[in-house]
């Protein structure tokens, strides 16, 4: 019966609420000095206290006070955690709640969210709860703050998480770099009917594309490094205007936390130094350096429908699936995810996790930028509120597909769609090349 249906539903929620609250505390309280939670490591991120308390406040915005009409908590509080009223480089300054309040404050939200969870209907007339829709996106706000919190932690010089010794990736000895051809034709790009997708997700729509090849795996950092030995910073016909212009005033010349020492490439990751892993998917690229790296190999950046294709069709049933895999729920044996190790696996790994066409590690790994800015969808409505896309749409922000290594299972739908600007390099992105097959 539907209230069973509705059971299963809370208990799911209540059991996704609980999993997200401890990652959000073991990246804060369990391995972090109160010091540490309130500064601010780069202009781009907030002080971890802030992301805190501003999941908790978000969390009392849309479940407390929206969906199950209860009463403000701290009405006082919301300017301060509105990220809008706020931009990240003036956080630190705020007279934000001190890591214990913050603590005190999430928690309290969360008692009063799990009081109410029970009483609340989710009626199919009503979208916000219909599905579960608004626990859902609460629950995906909260592990997208995680990702940036481990983006923060990624910028600081010391070490300061635990690195798990990541279980061997399944492989098979991998493709190799290698591309498929994804023959000319529609496919359905975007959600239908999930109901925890985001509004930008939507409506599903058929795309009709031209035939292209698609790279079977991300470009590794060795094949990264053949780009920057063959002079590729230096030389400005691989670079977009405005890439080339980014190049020249930041001086980069490699992708972020690379450092030379002699004749070896190093890197910082959490902290601690390594020598760079030639197998491993390139990361903390931005958009331009991915474009001109395509570029330079006389190649191109798929565009974001390409990339979905390729992931989701299925050309012998005629219909796109949730995952590259198929409809089952992401596991150990198919993608790299939920931060189970601090790392993407080398390129090659997941023969499991491949798509209809055999491409892999499309999910998981690394975020992957495409060509394409972000934009709405045919049809596209707003929901529940304007600032979570709607307003960042337009031909600033490129959008990125497939989710990182970092990215919970929740938010790795295959139709989740991420954006940012084509300079940011403190994400955990890289990016695989397409070309036309004309
Ligand atoms: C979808 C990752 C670009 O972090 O700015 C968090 C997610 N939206 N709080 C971001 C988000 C509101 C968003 N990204
Ligand atoms: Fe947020």
């Amino acid at each position: 019966t539907p209230v069973q249906d509705e059971d299963a539903l809370k208990e799911l929620i209540a059991a996704e609420l609980s999993a997200s609250r401890d990652r959000s505390l073991g990246l804060t309280t369990d391995v972090l000095a109160t010091p540490e939670l309130l500064t601010q490591v780069s202009p781009l991120m907030s002080p971890l206290v802030w992301d805190l308390a501003h999941i908790g406040n978000y969390e009392e915005l849309w479940l407390l006070r929206a969906a199950a009409g209860g009463d403000p908590l701290r009405p006082e509080i919301d300017g301060l955690y509105d990220a809008f009223e706020h931009p990240r480089a003036e956080r630190p300054k705020l007279p934000l709640l001190p890591p214990d309040e913050a603590r005190a404050y999430i928690a309290e939200v969360r008692t009063r969210v799990l009081g109410t969870l029970e009483d609340v209907r989710f009626r199919p007339d009503n979208p916000l709860t219909a599905g579960g829709f608004v626990y859902g996106m609460v629950v995906q706000h909260e592990h997208q703050h995680d990702e940036t919190m481990l983006a923060t932690h990624q910028l600081r010089r010391d070490a300061a998480l635990p690195d798990p010794d990541p279980a061997a990736a399944p492989a098979d000895g991998g493709p190799g770099r290698d591309e498929v051809l994804v023959e000319a034709g529609p496919f359905v790009m975007g959600a239908e009917d999930d109901p925890w997708a985001y509004d930008n997700e939507r409506p599903g729509h058929l795309v009709d594309l031209p035939a292209y090849y698609i790279d079977t795996v991300p470009v590794s950092a060795g094949a990264y490094l053949a780009f920057m030995a063959a002079g590729g910073y230096d030389d400005e016909r691989w670079w977009d205007p405005a890439g080339w212009e980014w190049r020249c005033s930041s001086g980069r010349r490699a992708p972020g936390f690379w450092f030379r020492e002699g004749v070896q490439w190093l890197r910082r990751r959490f902290g601690r130094v390594e020598p760079v892993p030639l197998d491993e998917p390139v990361q903390h690229v931005c958009w331009y350096e991915a474009d001109a790296y395509a570029r330079w190999a006389g190649r191109r950046l798929p565009t974001e429908a390409e990339w979905e294709k390729a992931a989701r069709w299925d050309p012998a049933a005629g219909r796109s699936r949730r995952h590259p895999w198929g409809d089952d729920p992401p596991d150990a044996t198919r993608a790299n995810l939920g931060q189970r190790a601090l790392r993407p696996a080398p390129a090659g790994a997941y023969p499991r996790g491949a798509s209809a066409y055999g491409v892999r590690q499309l999910v998981g790994d690394v975020w992957e930028w495409t060509s394409s800015d972000f934009r709405g969808y045919p049809g596209f409505r707003s929901f529940p509120y304007k600032e979570y896309s709607e307003v960042f749409f337009g031909a600033d922000y490129k959008v990125l597909r497939g989710g990182s290594w970092a990215t919970h299972p929740l938010a790795a739908r295959g139709t989740f769609r991420n954006w940012d600007y084509p300079i940011r390099r403190q994400i955990f992105a890289g990016f695989r090349c397409a070309r036309d097959a004309a």
